[in-house]
């Protein structure tokens, strides 16, 4: 049985009760939420962790390459022999899913200073589903690619680097920068060439960066995307959990069913028809051991951005309500008690809520049909029940999927 089909299975069996996503999920890294440790160096590049800050004049910050992916993740030069024909698709035996984003921490209270990240591009195969590959195309071996935090009025310097194995360009738009491209224009870079650039984080807000190598849906549909918050002055509010989840839609030629390793279909992207919709890169990435987690009475906050290239996301937390939403990722006012939030391909938005009840609440694209793709994530929230919040007062006892 396909993760696609356990997901939705686990669902329609029942979200009540949270003990139902144990089978069929491939098992991967804990996800998100604690965001790495910091170290600091002056002006180098380092292979420890993300920084500490210093104020005005003090060392740049520096954040260092991400690491090498998992032993059972393969590079791309596999990928490069499968054509179409599905007699000769390689076996996807032994490979992995994609391990899960860096998330950064919280900014300290600072001045604004420079900060110094460095991404890698590499060409990953690795598990779509059970027993589904695909090579992606991604920032840092993850998808989405690494959080890149910064504090308005902060000057980046961000240097890409294409990883040598690859097999084709890549470079990097950033929607929070004010300039070609939106650094597109300078950062096009053969396999094992880099590029540097310095842009000053102009506007606070949570915005998308992705590849903008031609032809730019297929690098996106092959998981080239990721987020970069600019905070305001001020930072945000402190909460007890944040999440990093992002949907993308991928297109692979041939029947989802057929186990093996799936090269992307173009006419299927251009046709706008996923084979998948996904959160974090892979089915199940988010859901059974790998469910986002909480207790009863902590405040979440999830930046959820959408890749695309094509799939707008009616975002929505099944049995939760958005006590507040960032539209379109934008800082200053917020909504307040949001059912579901659409959010644009290459967009982004902030929701934040308090944990209330303990269960299973499940995120998806309120576009439901898109579940029997992939787009289901799961937040586990643990504590005592409080019958003022919800009760039971009658019930014949049947699991239902609960929408
Ligand atoms: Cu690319």
């Amino acid at each position: 049985m396909s993760n696609v089909a356990a997901v939705t299975g686990a669902l329609v069996a029942g979200i009540v009760g949270g003990s139902l996503f144990a089978v069929g999920l491939v098992a991967r890294p804990q996800i998100v939420g604690q965001g790495p440790t910091a170290s600091q160096q002056s002006g180098q590049t380092v292979t420890a962790p993300a920084p500490v800050v210093t104020g005005p004049g003090g060392p740049a910050i520096v954040v260092p390459p991400l690491p090498k992916p998992g032993a059972a993740l393969t590079t791309s030069g596999a990928a490069a022999q499968v054509e179409t024909p599905s007699k000769t698709r390689q076996s996807a035996e032994g490979l992995a899913p994609l391990g899960q984003p860096r998330v950064e921490a919280p900014l300290p209270q600072r001045e604004p200073t420079l900060v110094k990240y460095e991404v890698e591009t590499h060409e990953v195969t690795a598990l779509m589903d059970d027993g589904i590959a695909y090579t992606y195309w991604t920032f840092g071996n993850t998808v989405p690619g690494p959080m890149l935090r910064v504090r308005q009025g902060d000057t980046v310097e961000l240097t890409l680097k294409n990883a040598a194995d690859s097999k084709v360009s890549h470079s990097i738009d950033l929607h929070a920068v004010t300039g070609p491209g939106g650094g597109a224009k300078a950062t096009q870079l053969a396999p094992g060439e880099s590029a540097t650039i310095r842009f000053k984080a102009l506007n606070p807000g949570v915005y998308v960066y992705h590849c903008a190598t031609p032809l730019v849906p297929h690098h996106i549909a092959s998981g080239m995307y990721g987020l970069i918050v600019v905070e305001p002055p001020e930072g945000l509010p402190p909460v007890d959990h944040e999440f990093y989840v992002m949907q993308g839609d991928f297109y692979l030629e041939g029947d989802r069913e057929e186990k093996g390793l799936h090269d992307f279909a173009m006419q299927q992207m251009t046709d706008e028809h996923p084979s998948y919709v996904v959160f974090n890169g892979s089915v199940g990435a988010l859901t059974g051991d790998n469910a986002l987690k909480a207790k009863v009475g902590e405040k979440v906050r999830i930046f959820f951005g959408v890749g695309g290239p094509n799939i707008t996301s009616s975002f929505h937390v099944i049995g939760e309500i958005f006590d507040e939403v960032h539209p379109e990722g934008a800082t200053g006012p917020t909504q307040r008690n949001v059912q579901t939030t659409m959010v644009p391909a290459g967009g982004a938005t902030i929701v934040e809520f308090t944990a209330d009840y303990p269960g299973t609440y499940v995120l998806v694209d309120h576009s439901l049909g898109r579940m029997t793709k992939g787009a289901v994530g799961m937040l586990n929230v643990e504590g005592p029940a409080n019958a003022e919040v919800f009760e039971v007062i009658h019930t014949p006892g049947h699991d239902a999927p609960g929408h």
